[in-house]
């Protein structure tokens, strides 16, 4: 069922994208991979050993509206037909009192969460509509459900990811396009380092003595949503690691 979709993946560079990338190549879908950093989606490109024909390379910086527009409106005909859009493109900066935060850091979150979310969705979405069939499947957060403390704008982007997928699903009523929110709590990948600005030693302590999500738990979830039959809406799916049971509650073994 899977097989010669389009799937398109922002973020694929790292983390859970690039667990998408894994976990839907074997399966015969084609897949579109975004990230900025190119030379990382070379070499995952080159580890998936696909030809050509299976995987197109986008190196794209979703916060720049034009060059997202630009980047969907120039595909190769045989690219363009996008069935499943993946919005998994995010990141956290700094984890400081709301009064005492950094704005390039708001900025960076507000400008990669929710606008980059937006504009691909607008540019996407679209083209689904005409065609009557695709997937918008969005990367939530455990932390767009409950705020935590020093979260404050991370968190607040997480809950307009929400709201965006709650709005998605209800404009898109009446077309068989499909709206899924993925939302993790505590997840290994390169989030916690971006997070605390390249200090590896404060981003390994996040995930000290508890066994967190790896992103290919994360991407079984998704390839899960999207391989329901066509008149199967997964809205939202919660999901976090045994040891965390909501955004502050988390069990250490050490
Ligand atoms: P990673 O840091 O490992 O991956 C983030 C990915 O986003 C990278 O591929 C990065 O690529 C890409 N990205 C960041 N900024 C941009 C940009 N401006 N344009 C294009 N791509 C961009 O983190 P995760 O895999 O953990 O994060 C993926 C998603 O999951 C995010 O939305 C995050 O908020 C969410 N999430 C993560 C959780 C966790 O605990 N890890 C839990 C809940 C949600 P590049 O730098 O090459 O552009
Ligand atoms: C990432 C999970 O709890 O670090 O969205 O915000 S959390």
């Amino acid at each position: 069922m899977i097989q010669n979709q389009i799937v398109l993946i922002t973020g694929a560079s790292s983390g859970i994208g690039a667990a998408c990338a894994r976990i839907f190549a074997p399966t015969g879908a084609k897949l579109i991979l975004a990230a900025r950093r190119q030379e990382r989606l070379q070499q995952l490109a080159s580890d998936l050993n696909k030809s050509s024909s299976d995987i197109y390379l986008l190196q794209l910086d979703v916060r720049d509206r034009l060059a997202v527009e630009l980047a969907i409106s120039n595909l190769p005909p045989e690219w363009s037909d996008i069935d499943i859009l993946i919005n998994n493109a995010g990141l956290s900066r700094g984890l400081d009192k709301l009064h005492e935060g950094d704005t390039q850091d708001w900025d960076e979150m507000i400008d990669t969460n929710i606008k980059g979310l937006l504009y691909l969705t607008r540019y996407v979405v679209p083209g689904m509509v005409k065609r009557d069939r695709g997937h918008v499947v969005n990367i939530g957060s455990i932390a767009g459900h409950q705020t935590y403390p020093k979260g404050n704008v991370y968190c607040g982007t997480k809950a307009a990811v929400k709201a965006i997928s709650e709005g998605l699903k209800q404009d898109l009523l009446g077309t068989p396009i499909r709206v899924t929110s993925v939302d993790p709590g505590m997840v290994e990948t390169e989030f916690s380092q971006v997070r605390f600005h390249g200090d590896g030693d404060r981003a390994k302590q996040v995930y000290q003595g508890v066994i967190p999500l790896t992103p290919d738990d994360v991407a079984d979830v998704i390839f899960f949503c999207v391989t329901r039959p066509t008149h199967v809406n997964i809205n939202e799916v919660i999901l976090m690691p045994v040891d965390q049971a909501s955004a502050t509650l988390v069990n250490r073994r050490t």
